[in-house]
């Protein structure tokens, strides 16, 4: 059996990271893991190939050699996935679609064969059982979660690995909150299951032997979710694991309790943590309680941010404006805030209500839904009807990208995160890409651009005041070009 795995193409959005790419001459952020997952659970003497449409094109030699297309993605990559369809429909080539986008929509993609939705740790075995005995069914799907210690090592080797800045590794699935408007739960369960160490570190290896020595990204929803086992297993197996190696950084997803405890924090930073994203959502305290968010409520938000930037972990943040307790206030608090807590990336989105979650069926019960959500929550778009107006919320959304990506405020709020940062000692992984980035931005930033004052700024600020963090000025600067071309796109 021959078998292409497909992955769509990602629109241009802030975390497609295209514009900044492009100073390193990689095409895409990382290779699809859930599709190299799945790729691990199929019968090993089946051929297997993968074309991810963010690193090449699918050709028609590509599906004339399939016996089936197996397709994944997010809502994101809805248009993308509609495509390629169309296009094994016409070539005669059978489909098999999971993930995501189809989890969640597959009545609306009447062309595809069968459906292998959920986790794939359940429903696949099930497809491939029938598939031999010649009675496969459309749809397969399951409300169980399954245990991820089962879950074999992904085929990375499937995956051109030259054309990506970073690869994505998962250690667990699902988070222990309850933040209304979030449909991992949902997808993934409230208590975290947990891969163990032992099959983390064969990751790893297998990762480290293919030559790989960039970031690395744990996927995870919440990676403190089970704290006892990262103290007592996986940080330990990290940490010694990491003697021996060059490069291989981590960053991952965290609830912003991991600030409340600094021998959690310490083990983190040890075993080569350097970034964590954060659902921050709000400053405004009434709509953290309005959202559930509980483990935000009660703490000064800057000063827990701040913790985490000292102790070496850059903050990257999630923000929501819309609840139905915001007033025309909360766009420069929240303007203030983000430039106050020096979280460089930050993500703000209008509040949306993805189906089935708390927040969409409340406002279903109120009459506020108004259409599907568009996969990207940073396109100025919702289905909802918010308390202030859509009119309003748009034009202070406008208002907070257009202040807090604007070259000055953005330089500012690097500056302001250098200044804070603590950087663990770290063995350096130099890349000749890495310095032709350097030149890059110098000619594109730094004498192209209208906007070079503030490159020249930073450039020099970094070099006389923290000469250690010039590669990650210049790192930020180009995320910087970056989210300002996305948001003059879909926003301004
Ligand atoms: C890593 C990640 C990212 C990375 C992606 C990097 C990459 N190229 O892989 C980044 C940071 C770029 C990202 C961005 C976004 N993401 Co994201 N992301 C995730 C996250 C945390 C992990 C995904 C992952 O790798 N999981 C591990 C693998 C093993 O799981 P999996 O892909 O689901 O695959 C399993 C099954 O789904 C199934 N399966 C998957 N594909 C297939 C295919 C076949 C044929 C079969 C049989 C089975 C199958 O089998 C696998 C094993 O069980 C998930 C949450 C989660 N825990 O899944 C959200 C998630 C996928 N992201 C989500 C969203 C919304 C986004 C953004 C739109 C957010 C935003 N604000 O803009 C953007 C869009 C991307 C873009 N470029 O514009 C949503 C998607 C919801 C949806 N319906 O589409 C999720 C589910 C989070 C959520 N809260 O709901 N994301």
């Amino acid at each position: 059996m021959k078998i292409l795995m497909v992955y769509p193409e990602f629109p241009d959005t802030f975390w497609s990271f295209k514009h900044a790419l492009k100073f390193v001459h990689k095409k895409a952020g990382a290779p699809p893991l859930g599709l190299l997952t799945v790729a691990a659970m199929l019968p090993a003497a089946w051929q297997k190939r993968l074309v991810d449409l963010n690193v090449t094109k699918l050709t028609p030699a590509d599906l004339a050699w399939a016996d089936y297309v197996f397709i994944s993605g997010m809502t994101v990559q809805r248009e993308s996935a509609r495509m390629v369809i169309t296009r094994c429909k016409e070539a005669g080539v059978k489909i098999v679609a999971g993930g995501p986008l189809f989890t969640m929509e597959h009545d609306l993609f009447p062309e595809v064969d069968h459906f292998v939705l959920n986790e794939a740790e359940l429903t696949l075995q099930p497809f491939l059982s029938d598939l031999a005995n010649g009675h496969a069914q459309r749809i397969y799907t399951t409300t169980e979660y399954p245990d991820i210690q089962n879950t074999p090592v992904p085929l990375w080797r499937l995956a051109d690995l030259k054309h990506y800045e970073s690869i994505s590794i998962q250690f667990s699935r699902g988070c222990p909150f309850n933040c209304d408007f979030c449909n991992v739960t949902l997808l993934l369960g409230h208590r975290p299951r947990l891969k163990t160490a032992i099959q983390i570190i064969a990751e790893l290896d297998d990762i480290y032997a293919l030559g790989w020595r960039k970031g690395v990204f744990f996927v995870d929803d919440n990676f403190i979710g089970n704290k006892k086992q990262l103290k007592t297993e996986l940080l330990p197996a990290l940490i010694e694991w990491r003697k021996d190696k060059v490069g291989m950084s981590f960053n991952t997803e965290v609830s912003i309790n991991l600030a409340d405890d600094p021998e959690l924090l310490d083990l983190m930073v040890q075993a080569g943590f350097n970034t964590v994203f954060v659902g921050i959502e709000t400053p405004n305290v009434d709509s953290l309680v309005e959202c559930n968010k509980s483990q935000n409520k009660g703490r000064d938000l800057v000063e827990s941010v701040k913790v985490l930037q000292r102790a070496g972990l850059q903050v990257q943040g999630g923000f929501i404006v819309g609840f139905d307790n915001d007033t025309s206030t909360i766009f420069q608090q929240q303007i203030d805030f983000i430039q106050k807590s020096g979280i460089v990336t930050a993500m703000v989105g209008l509040l949306q209500a993805p189906p089935g979650t708390h927040l969409y069926q409340r406002l279903k019960r109120e009459g506020r839904l108004v259409k599907d959500i568009s996969g990207d929550n940073m396109d100025g778009s919702t289905n909802i009807i918010p308390r202030m107006g859509l009119a309003s919320l748009r034009e202070g959304y406008r208002k907070i990208l257009a202040q807090i990506y604007s070259p000055k405020s953005y330089t500012d709020r690097v500056i302001t995160f250098l200044r804070e940062y603590q950087p663990p000692r770290a063995k350096v992984h130099w890349e000749p890409q890495y310095v032709l980035a350097l030149g890059r931005s110098i000619y594109r930033l730094g004498i192209l651009s209208v906007e070079r004052v503030h490159y020249w700024r930073l450039f020099f600020w970094t070099l006389f005041r923290r000469p250690r963090l010039f590669p990650l000025a210049i790192t930020l600067t180009i995320y910087g070009f970056h989210f300002r071309q996305v948001v003059k796109l879909h926003v301004i």
